[in-house]
This record gives C-alpha cells, sequence and structure tokens, in this order.
C-alpha cells in the first residue's frame, strides 16, 4: 500500500558491465530500511545480469516497454518478454520519452494498460515543462497525463504516480518541498475525483527530479510525498541507499 515509502532508481542509459557490476555489489552490500520498496531500473541490455546478481530484497524495473504484443517491431522489447526475464516494473511515460522521443499521452496510457496487463507493476510518469509552469499551466498538463492513465488502465493497484518537473530532471534544480507536495496534493485529489477515493489513498505519488542525498529527507517529510524516483543519484550506491532511508 501507499503506506510503504517507495525508492525507484532509474538509470537511464548509463554505465557499462564493469560499472553495472560495481553498483550491484554497493547495493547488495547496502543496509535499506525494512520499511521500504526499492526498485531499480537498469537499460534493458543489463536487466538479465541484474537479475542474476542483484539481492532479491531490491526488485527490478525496465526503462520502457512496448506498447502492445511483441512481434515486427525493430528495437523494441515486449511486456512479455520483460515478464519471462523475470522483471516485475516498467517505468512509463518518462520525460526523456515523451519530449525526446516524441511518446505523446494516449500511446503512454496505452502502454500502462498492456504492461499491467502482463502482469507488471508501472511507475507512471507526468510532469510539466518550465514553460508549462510559468504560464501557470502546470496542473493543466499534469491532469491531462493523468487522464491518459486512467481512460486505460482498469486498476491503479499496481500503479505508483512519479511526478518529475521537467524542469527539475538533471538539472540540479530540486523543486522545493512545498512546490512539490503541492502538486502531490493535488495529483492525490484529481485521483479522489476521477477515479475513487480507495485508488486516491492508496496510490504512492513519488517524486522525481534532482533527488540526492543531501535533499531527499526534507522532501520525504512532505504528507503527499510517498517515495522518490532517482536519476543521477541512483548511480552511486551509497547516495541511493541514503535516499532509500530518507524517512
Ligand atoms: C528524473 C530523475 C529520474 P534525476 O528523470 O527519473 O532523474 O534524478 O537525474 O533528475
Amino acid at each position: 500500500d501507499r503506506f510503504s515509502f517507495f525508492v525507484g532508481g532509474n538509470w537511464k542509459a548509463n554505465g557499462n558491465k564493469e560499472s553495472v557490476k560495481k553498483l550491484v555489489q554497493e547495493l547488495n552490500d547496502a543496509k535499506l530500511e525494512e520499511d521500504v520498496d526499492v526498485v531499480v531500473a537498469p537499460p534493458y541490455i543489463y536487466l538479465d545480469s541484474v537479475l542474476n546478481t542483484l539481492t532479491k530484497r531490491i526488485e527490478v524495473s525496465a526503462q520502457n516497454s512496448w506498447v502492445g504484443k511483441g512481434g515486427a517491431f525493430t528495437g523494441e522489447i515486449s511486456a512479455e518478454q520483460l515478464k519471462d526475464l523475470g522483471v516485475e516494473w516498467v517505468i512509463l511515460g518518462h520525460s526523456e520519452r515523451r519530449h525526446v522521443i516524441g511518446e505523446k499521452n494516449e500511446f503512454i496510457g496505452k502502454k500502462a494498460a498492456y504492461a499491467l496487463s502482463n502482469g507488471l507493476k508501472v511507475m507512471a510518469c507526468v510532469g510539466e515543462l518550465l514553460e508549462e509552469r510559468e504560464a501557470g499551466k502546470t496542473t493543466e498538463v499534469v491532469f491531462e497525463q493523468l487522464k491518459a492513465y486512467a481512460d486505460e488502465v482498469p486498476s491503479w493497484k499496481d500503479v505508483v504516480i512519479a511526478y518529475e518537473p521537467v524542469w527539475a530532471i538533471g538539472t540540479g534544480k530540486v523543486a522545493s518541498p512545498q512546490q512539490a507536495q503541492e502538486v502531490h496534493a493535488e495529483i492525490r485529489k484529481w485521483i479522489s475525483d476521477n477515479v475513487s477515493a480507495e485508488a486516491s489513498s492508496q496510490t504512492r505519488i513519488i517524486y522525481g527530479g534532482s533527488v540526492n542525498a543531501a535533499n531527499s529527507s526534507e522532501l520525504a517529510k512532505q504528507e503527499d510525498i510517498d517515495g522518490f524516483l532517482v536519476g543521477g543519484a541512483s548511480l552511486k550506491g551509497p547516495d541511493f541507499a541514503a535516499i532509500c532511508n530518507s524517512v
């Protein structure tokens, strides 16, 4: 349920065989508090080796999956294949896929539904661009992104929502605890108004965007921040462990 804190590490397209081995070792050695769900998302090509070497204390996620059944889709990886490997989670709708690759709301909603129907759990990302925030459109944009998921997914039971303001991603400009809390509360209310009170109280809403070991405790104190999606700082085992233990 939402009451266990959730921390995801999004490795993005970083690392090589050697650094992945080192990171897995650091994570295996880390002391993690009991009441926190921890998931890491290596690049596709390292998923198998990470699944075979990482402590079972930490779950494994992909960073993307194909929108439907596998087949003639060059360069894609299907939800069925991820399940076959033993992957439990997938990150969908990350801002880098939205704004660098060009994925649209509807496509991302369909991906989420397909992944869930194949037994994967989903970190469903949302977040506004700087110009959208400055134009006062943060909630409008985030609500449209949420609606695209809500239109497709039959249940929110296996969904964690990641709020990642795009202006805070990889920039070192973390949202203030108040800025993050404000949007998290709006998201919680949107789910209550548009999905159900149960989904609203049970769904974890995690924050992403320049989270590090120095700023995670203040963010974690906010009422509606139920965890983090961590990029850069998830590449260092001790830092990531400190973030996991920040509540
Ligand atoms: C946001 C985050 C992880 P970073 O993309 O998803 O990355 O912590 O590097 O800003």
